[in-house]
């Protein structure tokens, strides 16, 4: 539908840039632009109350819901746009917060032009103090509020526990908006090394993660001979080394797989590890790879454990599933595209995962990314140019007009 009830959205791109370095300085940290604003941290949380005067301000009506999950909502039916404003343990200041700001300039914008209903959401712990997603998870029903509760961050804090902070006001219908679109830096190298200046997603890949425990006996580094060790280190080793092998007929030059954090007990210089928890995360676009992966690393986690005279247990399995983008929303970015960027954008899959995956059970999805200098995300070098930041929000901004409300 054409949006024929009001002028065209124009967005003010001085008071979006703005908007977004306040937003950097709830957690500013490190060097370059880095950010330190984990879920229910009290800079996340600060931000998320500076987040909902913004939404107050542009006219929208504040509800949280009770894993912390921001909304801005108009009356009646909507298109929803967002992303997330958590960070991870050191991040950028554009992962997640680009997507939020720009849902909110644009459902500004287009109230003050009389233009399209827009709400804006920022989910809560995307970048998965807990889980994976997990704010967008539990929203969508992909997981229960009691299932996400008794997940523990690395720390060993329950999401049950780490939600008290959250001012909840009440849950929030998904059945009032039309759709869903996150704007998102790349956070990998293509439109960087092109020259282009807009990515319209075509599919987000599919995510698998687990936490893997090696335990063997702890003793003493100086007297025990290596031959009769039980070390767990040696043992994520081993098994580190061995999977790149295993993988190797299994995979394409696409999936990705990383061991990201290890904790070791108790993590001294003259012990010989007893314990070993470990992340193992694997990601693909096929559904039946992701699962012939992790049947590998089963096998080979239990023979290494075996081979070793130890123990060897495996975490819940967390994981989403791949998703396609809906044709209609992209079609209204790509016509966005060819007007900001003409001939300067491009399709593309994401590697990274998004709660446009979640929110894909409820509604249609679709995303449009904007280049990550030298693709650096997730640290704090993480950086767009400020033009393409705003060629992504203009972009954003002539889809609203193309959709209606
Ligand atoms: O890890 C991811 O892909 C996302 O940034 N949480
Ligand atoms: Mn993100
Ligand atoms: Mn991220």
């Amino acid at each position: 539908m054409e949006n024929k009830e009001g002028d065209l959205v124009r967005v003010d791109n001085n008071r979006f840039l703005a908007d977004l370095h306040k937003l950097r300085s709830f957690g500013a940290s490190g060097i370059g632009k880095g950010v330190v604003r984990p879920a229910y941290s009290q800079a996340d949380m600060e931000a998320r109350e500076w987040l909902a005067q913004q939404m107050r301000d542009a006219g929208l009506r504040v509800e949280v819901d009770p894993m912390g999950n921001l909304f801005g909502l108009t009356d009646g039916p909507s298109v929803l746009l967002g992303s997330h404003s958590d960070s991870q343990p050191e991040g950028g200041w554009l992962d997640g917060a680009l997507g939020v700001i720009a849902a909110l300039e644009v459902a500004r914008a287009s109230r003050e032009a009389g233009g399209p209903a827009v709400s804006v959401v920022s989910f809560q712990d995307e970048e998965g103090r807990f889980g994976v997603t997990t704010g967008s998870a539990v929203w969508s029903g992909h997981l229960t509020m009691d299932q996400a509760d008794v997940l523990c961050d690395h720390s060993g804090v329950p999401l049950a526990q780490a939600r008290q902070v959250v001012p909840v006001t009440e849950a929030v219908d998904p059945a009032q908006f039309t759709g869903f679109i996150e704007m998102h830096i790349e956070q990998g190298p293509v439109l960087d090394s092109t020259g282009e200046r807009i990515g319209v997603v075509t599919d987000i890949v599919g995510i698998r993660d687990m936490k893997i425990t090696f335990e063997g006996q702890q003793n003493h580094a100086g007297t025990t001979p290596m031959h009769i060790r039980r070390d767990a280190f040696q043992a994520v080793s081993a098994f580190n080394h061995a999977l790149n092998e295993r993988f190797a007929n299994v995979v394409t030059p696409a999936t990705v797989w990383t061991v990201g954090h290890v904790s070791l007990h108790p993590n001294a210089s003259s012990i010989v590890p007893g314990k070993a928890v470990f992340s193992m995360q694997w990601r693909d676009g096929d559904a039946d790879r992701l699962g012939r992966m992790e049947q590998i690393i089963r096998d080979l986690a239990q023979e290494i454990a075996d081979v070793r005279g130890m123990q060897v247990s495996f975490g819940t399995l967390l994981g989403l599933e791949p998703v396609a983008m809906d044709a209609r929303l992209r079609t209204a970015l790509e016509a966005g595209a060819e007007t900001v960027a003409p001939d300067r954008w491009r399709q593309m899959p994401s590697g990274a995962l998004h709660d446009a995956t979640n929110v894909s059970r409820l509604m249609p999805v679709a995303m449009l990314f904007v280049p990550s200098i030298n693709g650096i995300s997730h640290a704090f070098e993480e950086d767009t140019a400020e033009d393409d930041l705003v060629a992504g929000l203009e972009v954003l901004a002539a889809a609203i007009d193309v959709l209606g409300g």
